[in-house]
């Protein structure tokens, strides 16, 4: 094409993703591979994702990128290990309807715009870093013709953010910490497709959409410097709850789901807890969910309901089934009213200390 003003678009939707066992430490912090292996549950589309349209034109001088609207830096280490492990891996392009015809060797001067929008608060502890990742990597290797399986580009997005590897999977997923110094087996793979246990319902309760204080990163920096419990957990504690967890999952065993999802959520925050100085990502509203989630699980005699908290204070409640969950939100909007719109948002949870 001897014209030069021909721009090539792709836009993706990527969920989040919500761990039921937890990444919490790195071994290695520019690879980003993890002390242990995780599982998770990706949401439905529709409701907390990040939508990411990227762009190549030859007129573009420069990449860049704008989250929500506004422009941000691409200079960090993360986008540009993700952009650089994806620019090697391109592919040509031949799209005969528009003319365009790119070279794979062109990619090296190309340039690419990205737009990526959360339909969620950003940095509240919902895991955006996590959609938004998985969505860049995947957008931009539709973009660049990549031929890579999933389980490749997971590698790829995991240098982004290491919980992004796993929202490239529907349903429930594992991140397989690897063993090789270079991360090439440190990867997502799907445990079970979205279909498999669809009788689960997940509500966040969103207690505070502000931004945490402590980010990810920072956090599990200083957690794997001064935590025992930490070391411990990932040696002895993690292994045999991914094995029962797998099983819970393949067997629809909610009582084992919900008991190991809590534990492990519980045990995450008593690592933050035991790292120096402390890191405090639950607040009280966030307690009295999980006494009022434990006391509804005893009276019922078998669990309805599990409770899991990542680095903020909302809570992600799983309930069994579409009865439980509908009772659920009853009972939450009666004993954790939202305030009035005037003063937050209307569907913030309320608590008086915010
Ligand atoms: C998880 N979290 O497994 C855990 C549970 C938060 C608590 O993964 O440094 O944003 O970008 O790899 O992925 C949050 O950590 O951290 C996280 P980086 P990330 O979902």
């Amino acid at each position: 094409n001897g014209l030069q003003n021909w721009v090539l678009m792709v836009t993706a939707q990527t969920p989040t993703n919500i761990a039921v066992i937890k990444y919490w430490g790195k071994r290695d912090e520019t690879l980003i591979l993890p002390v242990n292996d995780s599982i998770s549950v990706t949401l439905d589309p529709e409701h907390l994702c990040t939508t990411t349209t990227v762009a190549v034109s030859p007129s573009f001088e420069n990449d860049r990128m704008w989250l929500n609207g506004k422009e941000i830096s691409l200079s960090g280490g993360r986008f540009q290990n993700c952009l650089r492990e994806i620019r090697c891996r391109a592919n040509s392009v031949d799209d005969e309807d528009k003319g365009i015809h790119i070279k794979k060797e062109d990619w090296d001067r190309l340039h690419v715009h990205i737009a990526s929008y959360n339909n969620f608060p950003t940095a509240a502890g919902l895991a955006s870093s996590a959609a938004g990742f998985a969505c860049l990597v995947f957008s931009l290797a539709k973009l660049m013709n990549l031929k890579e399986d999933q389980g490749a580009l997971s590698a790829i997005a995991r240098q982004g953010s290491g919980s992004a590897c796993r929202s490239l999977y529907g349903g429930f997923v594992k991140w397989v910490m690897g063993n090789d110094d270079n991360g090439s087996d440190s990867i997502a793979v799907q445990l079970a497709n979205e279909a498999h246990w669809d009788d689960l319902v997940i509500i966040i309760a969103v207690v505070s959409s502000q931004q945490k204080e402590t980010s990810s990163t920072t956090g599990m920096r200083e957690s794997v410097e001064t935590s025992a419990l930490l070391h411990h957990r990932a040696q002895e504690v993690v292994p045999k709850r991914i094995l029962q967890m797998e099983e819970a999952i393949r067997t629809h065993d909610f009582p084992s789901f919900a008991r190991l999802t809590c534990a492990d959520s519980n045990q995450f925050h008593a690592v933050c807890l035991d790292t120096c100085p402390p890191i405090f990502y639950m607040n009280d509203t966030s307690h009295r969910i999980i006494s009022y989630v434990e006391k509804w699980n005893r009276s019922a005699g078998t669990p309805q309901v599990a409770y899991t908290f990542d680095a903020g204070p909302n809570a992600v409640l799983i309930a069994r089934n579409r009865e439980v969950a509908s009772l659920m939100l009853q009972r939450l909007l009666f004993y954790f009213p939202p305030p009035p719109a005037t003063e937050l948002t209307s569907y913030v949870l309320g608590d008086k200390s915010i």
